[in-house]
């Protein structure tokens, strides 16, 4: 079985900080949709070009400069470029709060984090992050603070929200049109 592969958009909390319009967004891939209800964070190279640049829509999107054209097409306009370290330990709106919440870990404050581990060899170039569902995900948690919940059971069945008690990747579809319906996904390829 292949995991659906989604781009989201995740809100910046203050674009304005970073010189950017109203409803700038990191823009992230992931080939594991399941996992986003646990999203905590998201990392960035510190050493590559990241690009805020308008989508079809004119909306402003964070992402390797060196994957603009292969996302966002041909001749999208660049409002700005940062490197990785200029984006660090930047707030954005989560994709879900209710795991945190119910765990009592309260509001964390989601945001980006540098690795050197993200490629920019498919995706984004900037990487949703999960703690307990992988290593690098995991590093980058400890080295900023970020709280870790295991999602799902000894079993493989989530643990919150409306797919509670759902084999992890069987939510994969109900997750997705979740994510429709808060509006932060952009684009799904199958
Ligand atoms: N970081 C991974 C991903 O984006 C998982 C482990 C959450 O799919």
């Amino acid at each position: 079985i292949q995991d659906p592969s989604v781009y989201v958009t995740f809100a910046l909390r203050d674009p304005a900080a970073l010189g950017l319009p109203a409803g700038a967004a990191f823009l992230v891939w992931t080939t594991t949709p399941w996992t986003l209800p646990y999203n905590v964070g998201v990392a960035l190279h510190p050493d590559f070009e990241y690009v805020a640049a308008l989508d079809k829509d004119g909306r402003a999107l964070i992402l390797a400069r060196s994957l603009l054209t292969e996302v966002l097409g041909e001749g999208a306009e660049v409002l700005k470029s940062f490197r990785g370290t200029e984006l660090e330990r930047v707030a954005y709106e989560p994709p879900y709060t209710e795991a945190y919440e119910a765990e009592g870990e309260g509001k964390p404050v989601w945001m980006s984090g540098l690795d050197t581990y993200v490629s920019d060899s498919d995706g984004t170039g900037i990487v949703h992050t999960a703690p307990a569902f992988g290593e690098d995900d995991m590093r980058l948690a400890r080295n900023y603070g970020l709280p870790v919940i295991v999602g799902v059971d000894a079993e493989g069945k989530h643990r919150f929200g409306p797919w509670k008690g759902v084999f992890f990747r069987d939510a994969n579809t109900d997750i997705v049109r979740d994510l429709r319906g808060r509006g932060v996904m952009w684009k799904e390829k199958n």
